[in-house]
């Protein structure tokens, strides 16, 4: 098979229990083109060995304003085994392989389903203050980037770009995933990133990327996000 047998060497070590569960979520193995091929874990699709053989998967990224057009970043727990302590958007994750459901292609439907999952997993956002059409998908970015702090670890993703823009959002977050969390303006980002530089706090690569390469037209036109939608063919690189 396809199949990496990479998967069951590495041992987990002063890792979180509940962290080391979550490798086990079935990812969606991903071709060049965003193609799904099979389910891979959490686990296998993070390690550094398989992505340097080309292992690639699907993810989301949420980028959730409130009303005055602030966005809400969050900072990742010191349990997540990738990234600890970052800042990063809202809410990064994976759809998952659920037939039905977080596969499905239309509309980008699927990565919603999941992005509403994780908004309310990570953040604590209640069910019923969220629905699927309130996201816009925007484009995809393909990216790849290793975790400094363990560098058997790391991303390499077709991240699908989520924005919302909602007034009044309960927030409720998950210790074991978010040690802090802020709305920003952009020049509040601005100088995120000017402290990143003098290293004061670290952001996560793929928010970095984004940031700086597409997030300021979106922010400007979140009233009319319609025109700057690109076609689901459409990966950057
Ligand atoms: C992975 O985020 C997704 C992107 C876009 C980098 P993550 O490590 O926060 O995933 P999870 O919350 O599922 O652990
Ligand atoms: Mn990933």
């Amino acid at each position: 098979t396809t199949n990496s047998n990479q998967d069951n060497i590495i041992e987990f070590k002063g890792h979180n229990e509940i962290q080391i569960q979550l490798m086990k979520e079935e990812c969606i193995v991903v071709d060049n083109d965003d193609k799904p091929i099979r389910p891979g874990s959490k686990k296998e699709t993070h390690l550094m060995v398989n992505i340097n053989n080309g292992l690639l998967h699907r993810a989301f990224s949420i980028f959730l304003f409130n009303g005055e057009g602030k966005l809400l970043l969050q900072q990742r727990a010191l349990e997540k085994i990738t990234f600890p302590g970052y800042w990063t958007n809202t809410v990064c994750s994976h759809p998952l392989w659920i037939v039905d459901s977080e596969l499905k292609e239309e509309n980008a439907q699927g990565v919603k389903i999941a992005a509403k999952r994780k908004l309310n997993h990570e953040l604590g956002v209640p069910l019923d203050q969220v629905d699927t059409n309130d996201f816009t998908f925007m484009t995809k970015i393909h990216y790849k980037s290793e975790s400094k702090e363990d560098p058997q670890w790391g991303e390499h993703e077709i991240d699908h770009i989520l924005i919302m823009q909602k007034d009044g959002i309960t927030i409720n977050a998950e210790p074991n995933e978010v040690m802090d969390y802020k709305y920003v303006s952009q020049e509040e980002l601005d100088q995120l990133f000017k402290d990143e530089d003098e290293g004061k706090v670290k952001v996560t690569p793929w928010f970095r990327l984004i940031a700086l390469n597409h997030l300021k037209p979106w922010w400007n036109n979140l009233n009319n996000l319609k025109p700057l939608v690109e076609p689901t063919n459409t990966i950057h690189r």
